[in-house]
């Protein structure tokens, strides 16, 4: 089926547990995409655990595959999903395998989560960042900073709800028509901010959706949440609202089955290597219902 939407999807794979890949394909696939993952790095688990043992990709193995998709005309995609990437020499090789995918289908949608840290940290090297900058912002079509990202992003500190909004039109001015920001932090609750500027002429449609903090931490929510934004935004192509409230609806309805899962089991949800319960959620991902709405700002 030639109108089936197709996603390359590089990040990360681990063997056991859902984050990076392991996050994304699944949920895109019960959505109705095909999903192509290209895995940047194969470890045995997620880098919350103790010990961590794999692979890492270089920018030539990634190279690699593109010219086997290449030579087989096998380079047709709707939209480039990217996650965490550990290296600058990685993350140039993106931006060439981007230019290659937009010169077969100049219509790519490149859906960007920029990760680089949380919480006031870097987990990736601060060195990257000029470069999330100067040039991945620039070509990105969807962009899903969490309050650290646009802080580094924007270059100012981002503390209110006013000053989000307004570094969301600092990063469309760069590029983006899309920008989400996942999480803020602000008064002990949880807000997702939206702004959508399809036209760059008139004012974004900005919009906010509200939402309880679970006393639990979990890693990989992220990466499920910018895989769901990617599809629900790709099925309401003209409503970047009614999108997030399907993925925010969809992805809390996982935490809960997730936590609810823990304390059946008689685990306490507030540990560190706590996994999201994917394969149990196909209802919450297929078809969530919509429990949190957004207002327009
Ligand atoms: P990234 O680092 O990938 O750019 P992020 O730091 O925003 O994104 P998370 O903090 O994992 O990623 O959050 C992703 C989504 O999951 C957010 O919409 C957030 O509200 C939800 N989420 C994560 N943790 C919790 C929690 N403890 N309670 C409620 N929602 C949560
Ligand atoms: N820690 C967290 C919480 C992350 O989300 C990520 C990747 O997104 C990492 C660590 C990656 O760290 P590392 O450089 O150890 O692979
Ligand atoms: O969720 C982001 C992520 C991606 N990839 C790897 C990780 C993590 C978070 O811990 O360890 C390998």
């Amino acid at each position: 089926d030639v109108r089936t939407p197709r996603v390359l999807s590089i990040q990360s794979h681990t063997v056991q547990g859902y984050v990076g890949n392991k996050a994304a394909v699944f949920p895109l696939q019960l959505l109705g995409f095909e999903v192509d993952p290209i895995n940047s790095v194969q470890f045995s688990n997620h880098t919350g655990y103790s010990i961590v043992r794999g692979q890492v990709l270089d920018g030539d193995q990634l190279w690699a595959l593109i010219e086997g998709l290449e030579a087989n005309d096998l380079l047709y995609y709707t939209h480039l999903l990217t996650g965490y990437i550990g290296s600058l020499s990685f993350l140039e090789m993106v931006l060439q395998v981007l230019q290659k995918l937009r010169a077969v289908n100049p219509n790519l949608i490149y859906v960007c989560d920029p990760v680089m840290g949380d919480e006031g940290k870097f987990y990736i090297k601060p060195e990257l960042a000029p470069v999330f900058r100067s040039k991945v912002v620039p070509v990105a079509s969807m962009l899903t900073p969490n309050q650290f990202e646009l802080e580094i992003l924007t270059g100012s500190s981002i503390r209110t709800e006013k000053e989000a909004l307004q570094a969301c039109e600092t990063l469309h001015a760069l590029g983006p028509s899309q920008v989400i920001i996942t999480s803020l932090d602000i008064d002990n609750k949880l807000l997702l901010i939206g702004s959508d500027k399809p036209n760059k002429d008139e004012p974004a449609k900005q919009f906010r959706i509200s939402m309880p903090k679970i006393p639990a931490y979990f890693t990989g929510t992220g990466d499920l949440m910018t895989a769901l934004l990617l599809g629900w935004s790709y099925k309401y192509q003209n409503d970047l609202a009614k999108a997030a409230e399907l993925a925010v609806s969809s992805l809390q309805g996982v935490l809960r089955r997730t936590i609810s899962d823990y304390e059946e089991a008689g685990v306490s949800p507030n540990l560190k290597q706590l996994e999201l319960r994917l394969v149990q959620s196909q209802t919450e991902i297929s078809s969530p219902k919509l429990a949190y709405r957004a207002e327009k700002l």
